[in-house]
């Protein structure tokens, strides 16, 4: 038997985040665990979609400033978190969220450099007693994970930032997964039968360490 758990996906646009988290949930079912969520950030609730939209948006004359980018991130995770994610642990679901607090630190923070102090104040307002059990880190590099994204559609308004910006987001990603408890990095440059076997490896030998 495993308590439930709280499982975060992490990585660039194009890392394969939502690949990973199906792939999860099917590891997870094959090993008979089966009352699993999947939710993705921003987003999930119909406020947090609509928050979603609006960070994607291209507004003609008018833009986001980073810190309201930031405070929307927030909101809409607020949202998740009230509203979804904690009703399920608190009743014995597993979750598996497509980001969560390190992509704010990563993007908010390392792309477009407000203060870490400012982003983890956030986080201890609001989520100190949600820590994920297990954060993956998906590491792919910016030109990779690009051009995966533009291979797939149009880019957003985020998307279209600067090869520079994601240079920045992606060192801050090094650097906090570092100093992160609970983390497994895999490679995700690799071709995804590679990866997926990779994660399949990690999980389960994850799995196999939490059974009592
Ligand atoms: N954001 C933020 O700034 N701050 C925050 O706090 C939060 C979010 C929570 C969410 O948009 C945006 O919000 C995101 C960060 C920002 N912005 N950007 N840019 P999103 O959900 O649209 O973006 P995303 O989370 O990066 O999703 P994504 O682009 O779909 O990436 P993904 O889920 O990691 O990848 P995927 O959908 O699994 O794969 C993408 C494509 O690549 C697809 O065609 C796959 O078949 C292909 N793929 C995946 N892996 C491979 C490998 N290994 N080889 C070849 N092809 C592959």
């Amino acid at each position: 038997m495993i308590k439930n758990k709280f499982i975060v996906v992490e990585g660039l646009e194009g890392a394969g985040k939502t690949h990973a988290c199906i792939c999860i949930k099917n590891i997870l079912n094959q090993c008979n665990i089966k009352n699993i969520l999947l939710v993705r950030q921003p987003g999930s609730t119909p406020i947090a979609e609509e928050i979603r939209k609006l960070t994607k948006k291209n507004f003609n004359n008018d833009y986001l400033t980073k810190e309201t980018e930031l405070l929307l991130m927030y909101a809409a995770r607020i949202q998740l978190v009230k509203k979804i994610i904690k009703p399920a642990l608190d009743s014995g679901k597993w979750v598996i969220s497509d980001r969560h607090n390190l992509s704010s630190l990563a993007y908010q923070g390392g792309g477009l450099g407000i203060k870490k102090n400012i982003i983890t104040q956030l986080q201890t307002l609001f989520f100190q007693n949600l820590i994920p059990d297990l954060t993956i880190y998906l590491d792919v590099s910016p030109e990779i994970g690009l051009e995966r994204a533009k291979k797939r559609n149009t880019l957003d308004q985020i998307e279209k930032r600067s090869l520079q910006f994601f240079k920045k987001t992606r060192k801050s990603y090094l650097k906090n997964i570092k100093k992160n408890k609970n983390t497994i990095i895999i490679n995700a440059n690799s071709k995804i039968n590679i990866v997926t076997h990779n994660i399949t490896k990690k999980i389960l030998n994850w799995i196999n360490k939490k059974i009592i």
